[in-house]
């Protein structure tokens, strides 16, 4: 059985989980916390980061390479759109998901949950900032690339929803949602696709870890 290594609130653990969930594949789940990392877990991910995806004798890190790893292993139901083209597309919006809107949106969910977890203060500066900035860039590009209430490609899901999904709950748990008047198909977007069972399961179990 794969065994996914990190802690399940990161959005990169969460691309991975709902990945191998989307295609009913069960694994394992070890949770690594950034900076508390087990003896040797450099041997499963060279960078220390997580996640990372042990499967048998194979060891990988990266979540968009261990998703590639998923849907080559698991093929069905696919989690790429039909076209060569669409398929280029996913995996665009998937890099911009992991870094102009993991960064933006990570801003609330580190200053208002992971800091207090760690005993620091929340930096509302810091917030304001993003909220100022940082959101509105990565926002006004989800804006230009989702039609609303549907999936990016295909009528279905794709790594691509996945893994602009992943960041949104973040900033949802971090207390900021997604202004409907300002940008009103990307939250279309983002009310759609956390309500599929798939990823409503998943935010259940990850609120049910925070204590509700
Ligand atoms: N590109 C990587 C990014 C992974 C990543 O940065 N994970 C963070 C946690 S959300 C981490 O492990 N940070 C600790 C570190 O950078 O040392 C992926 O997609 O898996």
């Amino acid at each position: 059985m794969p065994k996914v290594y990190g802690v399940m609130l990161s959005p990169y653990v969460r691309k991975v989980m709902l990945a191998l969930e989307a295609k009913g594949v069960a694994y394992e789940n070890e949770a690594v916390f950034p900076g508390a990392l087990p003896e040797g877990y450099t041997d499963v991910s060279p960078l220390g980061k997580i996640p990372a995806l042990s499967d048998g004798d194979l060891n990988l890190s990266d979540s968009t390479v261990i998703n590639e790893y998923i849907e080559e292993r698991y093929p069905e139901p696919s989690l790429l759109p039909s076209s060569v083209e669409a398929r280029a597309k996913a995996r665009w919006l998937e890099e911009f998901a992991d870094t102009a809107l993991v960064s933006a949106l990570s801003v609330p969910f580190f200053q208002r949950v992971v800091a207090p977890m760690r005993g620091a203060e929340t930096d509302e500066a810091a917030i304001a900032s993003a909220e100022a900035e940082s959101i509105p860039a990565a926002l006004d590009y989800v804006e230009s690339v989702v039609s609303g209430a549907e999936f990016l490609f295909d009528g279905k899901l794709s790594v691509a929803d996945i893994a602009m999904i992943s960041p949104i709950i973040n900033a949802e748990i971090g207390q900021y949602t997604i202004d409907a008047s300002r940008w009103p198909k990307a939250a279309a977007y983002a009310t759609f696709i956390r309500s599929q069972e798939v990823v409503q399961k998943r935010e259940a179990e990850e609120r049910a870890m925070l204590g509700g």
